[in-house]
């Protein structure tokens, strides 16, 4: 199993670049107006009609509409990209959308692993084009939950937190962006969504982006054949918008990418005493505030 590596810096600024690697995500402005509205014009004229429920454009069958949501956001992004980033590459870009209804609520859960992590990182910058609110779906986010476990991580995988699913969400800051700020988060920190129950679609755009020398590998459990170990898989850098199976089958071994053969993983799991000694325990009485979690995670990880 690897151990994190320290971060290789990302961000210009080293005020962000501290930040991110001790929280696991930063909040920044990123978006003007213009550029809001160019990209949920792109949206409302690429989008496919079949859309329902939680729907990144990453999932949609329509290989055009998965390559122009990607350069396009891609060029849009790439002002703010200069301002704030270093030593990275954008790997794709793409529309996350929640339409209204109970069907686009999105679980808890932290992205599968798309990179090597002894040595990179792998980025996500979330933007939405709307402003958030209680009821149109906001993300919701762990502080410090990115440097908890190493993991490989996969729909085949169990989570580390699978027994504590429901006990972990009150811990979560749900993070009311305004339209055009960015949520960049370590694409392993803990995250969910409630459902958009709004009258209105929520778009996001989200990037991806990694280290510039950081090689794609993902990861998989055949638990009956290898218990104990998963199998990695190199994929070259168009994986994300090339990869058919993020809508249908991801559980299912890659059928794209070269097999790097087994690796041993001791598949951690945290308990509810664990999550109360790293961020102490709920009041009954008082619902958890975020501010004073982050001060328990600063002074636990400083
Ligand atoms: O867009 C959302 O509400 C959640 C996105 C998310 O969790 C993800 O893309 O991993």
């Amino acid at each position: 199993m690897f151990s994190f590596p320290r971060m290789l810096k990302v961000f210009r600024d080293q005020a962000l670049q501290d930040a991110f690697e001790k929280d696991g995500f930063v909040i920044v402005p990123f978006y003007t107006d213009s550029e809001i509205k160019e990209l949920t014009d792109l949206y409302y004229r690429l989008h496919p009609k079949d859309e329902k429920g939680f729907f990144p454009s990453t999932f949609s069958k329509d290989l055009n509409y998965r390559t122009i949501a990607d350069s396009e956001i891609r060029r849009v992004d790439q002002r703010a990209i200069d301002q704030y980033l270093e030593n990275y590459k954008v790997i794709c870009g793409s529309f996350i959308v929640k339409s209204p209804g109970p069907e686009s609520a999105m679980c808890v859960h932290q992205d599968m692993t798309l990179v090597d992590e002894s040595k990179y990182t792998g980025i996500n910058i979330w933007v939405p084009l709307c402003d958030l609110t209680p009821t149109n779906g906001a993300i919701q986010a762990l502080w410090g939950s990115h440097r908890l476990y190493p993991t490989y991580r996969h729909s085949s995988i169990p989570n580390f937190y699978e027994s504590i699913d429901n006990e972990i969400k009150p811990y979560l800051e749900t993070l009311y962006l305004k339209a055009g700020q960015a949520l960049i988060f370590d694409q392993s920190i803990i995250h969910f969504s409630e459902a958009n129950m709004s009258d209105k679609v929520r778009i996001v755009c989200n990037t991806f982006f990694t280290n510039k020398d950081a090689k794609f590998n993902i990861s998989y459990w055949n638990k009956d054949f290898a218990p104990n170990k998963v199998e990695l898989f190199e994929q070259d850098d168009t994986f994300m918008t090339n990869f058919e199976q993020f809508g249908e089958n991801i559980a299912d071994r890659p059928k794209i990418g070269k097999s790097m053969g087994l690796v041993d993983y001791n598949f951690p799991k945290m308990t509810l005493e664990d999550l109360h000694r790293i961020y102490g325990k709920p009041k009954e009485e008082l619902p958890v505030k975020k501010p004073l979690l982050k001060r328990v995670f600063e002074s636990l990880f400083q």
